[in-house]
């Protein structure tokens, strides 16, 4: 399995310089780069050269993307979905530019969820496999594949356990569309880590690790080693990126919720020496035993 980190680790807002994270991330001995679909550069020549420096560095890329209120392809508003069409078409082309196969995410719905706008989830999930298949076939052009995030209750109400992402990855039967596990939203809602994994199986297409409180990984009561051997059981060969959140403040402390620091040393180097023994803690965890 390839270990990867998600850039916002060290960000307050929802973009960073990618050439320096490509850099840091290859520095730190990981295997993948996340970036966020949001802020991705529109102009060719710059995907490209970002295509050619992770290249250089060893390094793969991986999307997330959380579509906003005005881009969700679960709505009841066609201009909402068309938006949100629109948008995912976009990052489809962009991603293929870097050379990324693999964009996770809420894409069924949008983020953050805001429980004071009524929904009905059973409209809102029959709109979402038809546009998500829809979006399938968009994807497969491109060469990516759609990694359908199940999120916990406070942050979604359409696809909150492994079971219901399965369901609904079955009825947008596409090969280019399948399930994405993270570790934190699994501590909430599933009853067991193992469980959920194998439930995913063979449609499993990306991972996220996080703590509980979203340290990183090794830092926290997660059972890395039940984590890992599901993983393994079922022959997940995909990407696992890490997604910590531990520094409050900017956009990303505010949508993420985090309103203290989650270490006592949030500077840069010490971030760095974090995320590098977490990715050794979890190369031994991920490892096949
Ligand atoms: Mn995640």
């Amino acid at each position: 399995m390839k270990i990867g980190i998600y850039y916002s680790y060290w960000e307050h807002e929802w973009r960073g310089d990618y050439h320096r994270h490509i850099d840091r991330v290859a520095d730190l001995g990981f295997d993948i780069l996340e970036l966020s679909c949001a802020s991705l550069p529109t102009d060719r020549a710059e995907l490209i050269s970002l295509r050619d420096h992770a290249r250089d560095r060893g390094i793969s890329l991986t999307g997330g993307h959380g579509p906003g209120v005005n881009a969700s392809l679960c709505s009841d508003d066609p201009a909402i979905v068309s938006n949100a069409k629109a948008e995912l078409t976009g990052h489809l082309k962009q991603l293929e530019l870097l050379d990324a196969h693999v964009v996770g995410g809420g894409l069924y719905s949008y983020w953050p969820v805001d429980y004071n706008r009524p929904f009905d989830k059973a409209r809102d999930w029959a709109n979402a496999v038809r546009n998500v298949r829809e979006m399938s076939f968009v994807a497969a052009d491109h060469g990516v594949t759609l990694a359908l995030e199940v999120l916990n209750r406070f942050e979604g109400y359409l696809i909150n356990t492994s079971a219901e992402c399965r369901r609904f990855v079955e009825e947008v039967d596409h090969p280019n569309t399948g399930i994405m596990l993270d570790t934190f939203h699994m501590n909430i809602e599933e009853d067991s880590f193992a469980g959920a994994i194998r439930t995913a199986g063979n449609l499993l297409k990306h991972v996220h690790l996080g703590e509980a409180n979203r340290r990183v990984p090794g830092k926290g009561r997660l059972p890395w080693r039940e984590i890992g051997n599901a993983l393994n059981e079922i022959g997940y060969d995909g990407a696992c990126v890490m997604e910590p959140f531990v520094m409050q403040g900017g956009t990303v402390g505010q949508q993420i919720r985090v309103w203290r620091e989650l270490e006592q040393d949030v500077s840069e180097q010490a971030l760095d020496a974090d995320a590098k023994e977490s990715l050794q803690f979890m190369r031994y965890m991920l490892k096949e035993v």
